[in-house]
C-alpha cells in the first residue's frame, strides 16, 4: 500500500477509550457505548475530538438522554457554542438551529456550514428528534481526500486560488418547499448579507491536512468571471462529492452526528415527501481559515469595523 492509499483508509485507532466502528472507506465512524452529555470527563472529550479530526464525521445512536439543554451542554464541553449569524435560535434555546421539514426545510445541496464568515464553525452537532420511516438520509464528503486526489495541474490551480462566499446563494436550488416558504427563508437567512474571501485550499488547523473549501455559498473565484467560476466550481464539487469520498447516514430518532466542518461538506437528501423530519443543530466556534501560504480568510461585507480589525 502506498502512503497515499494508507492515508485514505478510514481505520480505527489501535488504542483509545472509545469503541469506534468506521462506516465508509474514507469518512465516517460510529461511536458506540457512550452517552453524550455536558458531564463527560476530559479524557472522553479529548478522545471524541481526536476521533472527529480522524474520521471527520462521528455518529452516536440512541442519544435519548439529550434534550435541547443537554445538547448545548455537550457542545460547551467540545468547544464554544455559537448561534447562527442570521437565523434566530429555536424556541427556548440559546444556540440551537431548527431544521424542521414543517418549515419546508431541507438543506439538499452540498455545503460546509456558514462559510460566508471568516471564522466559520469548526464543528456541528446535529440531533434527530423526528425522522421519516424511510428517506431523509444525510451525506457527508471528505474534502481532504478530495484535495489529495486532484491531478497535480488542478492542485496548482487551486493552491493559490481564493473564493468569495456569501449567504445570498441560490436558495431556490437548495431549499425545498413552496416559493412563499423559500422567500421567507431567504428574508431571514439573508437578513444581513455577508461576504467573505477564503483560500480555496484550507490547511486544517489541527491535522495540517489540505482541504478544499468550496460548497454552495461560493459566489465566484477571485479573478474569474461567473461563467468560468461556475465551471471551476463544478469540477471541484465533482471531485469532492464522488461516492468514494462520501458517507451516508440513515437516521433513527435519537441519533447524533458530529462533523468536522473544516474538512467536510454535507447535504440532506430530500426524498421524504410530506413526512416530518425534525433535527436540531448546534455549532462550535471555529478559527479563521488559513491557506497554504498563510493567507487568511477575510470579511468583505458587512464592512469590518476599522477599530476591531486593528485590535485583532
Ligand atoms: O438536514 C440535514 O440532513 C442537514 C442539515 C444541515 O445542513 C445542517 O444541519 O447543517
Ligand atoms: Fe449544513
Amino acid at each position: 500500500m502506498t502512503a497515499l492509499q494508507q492515508r485514505f483508509v478510514n481505520a480505527r485507532e489501535a488504542e483509545g477509550p472509545l469503541d469506534i466502528a468506521p462506516v465508509a472507506g474514507r469518512i465516517g465512524a460510529e461511536v458506540r457505548g457512550i452517552a453524550l452529555s455536558g458531564d463527560l470527563d476530559a479524557i472522553t472529550i479529548a478522545a471524541i475530538r481526536a476521533a472527529l479530526v480522524r474520521h471527520k464525521v462521528l455518529f452516536f445512536r440512541g442519544q435519548f438522554q439529550l434534550d435541547d439543554a443537554a445538547q448545548e451542554g455537550f457542545a460547551a464541553r467540545l468547544g464554544t457554542p455559537i448561534a447562527h449569524p442570521t437565523v434566530p435560535v429555536a424556541d427556548g434555546s440559546r444556540y440551537l438551529l431548527e431544521l424542521d421539514s414543517r418549515e419546508g426545510y431541507a438543506a439538499s445541496s452540498w455545503h460546509t456550514d456558514v462559510t460566508f464568515v471568516p471564522a466559520y464553525p469548526e464543528a456541528s452537532i446535529l440531533r434527530a428528534i423526528e425522522v421519516p420511516e424511510a428517506g431523509g438520509d444525510t451525506l457527508w464528503a471528505n474534502t481532504a481526500t478530495a484535495y489529495e486526489e486532484l491531478p497535480d495541474a488542478l492542485k496548482l490551480l487551486v493552491d493559490n486560488l481564493k473564493a468569495i462566499h456569501t449567504n445570498l446563494y441560490d436558495y431556490a436550488g437548495t431549499f425545498g418547499g413552496s416559493r412563499e416558504r423559500v422567500e421567507k427563508h431567504r428574508a431571514i437567512f439573508g437578513s444581513t448579507v455577508y461576504e467573505t474571501e477564503h483560500p480555496v485550499v484550507r490547511v486544517h488547523p489541527e491535522s495540517g491536512e489540505r482541504t478544499l473549501l468550496v460548497g454552495h455559498f461560493v459566489k465566484n473565484f477571485v479573478g474569474f468571471n461567473s461563467a468560468d467560476s461556475q465551471r471551476i466550481y463544478a469540477i471541484l464539487q465533482d471531485h469532492i462529492t464522488k461516492p468514494e469520498n462520501t458517507v451516508r447516514w440513515n437516521w433513527r430518532k435519537g441519533d447524533v452526528a458530529i462533523w468536522d466542518n473544516r474538512a467536510t461538506q454535507h447535504r440532506a437528501i430530500a426524498d421524504f415527501g410530506l413526512q416530518r423530519r425534525h433535527l436540531r443543530r448546534v455549532t462550535i466556534q471555529g478559527t479563521v481559515s488559513k491557506g497554504i501560504d498563510g493567507t487568511e480568510g477575510r470579511l468583505l461585507s458587512p464592512a469590518p469595523e476599522p477599530h476591531a480589525a486593528a485590535a485583532e
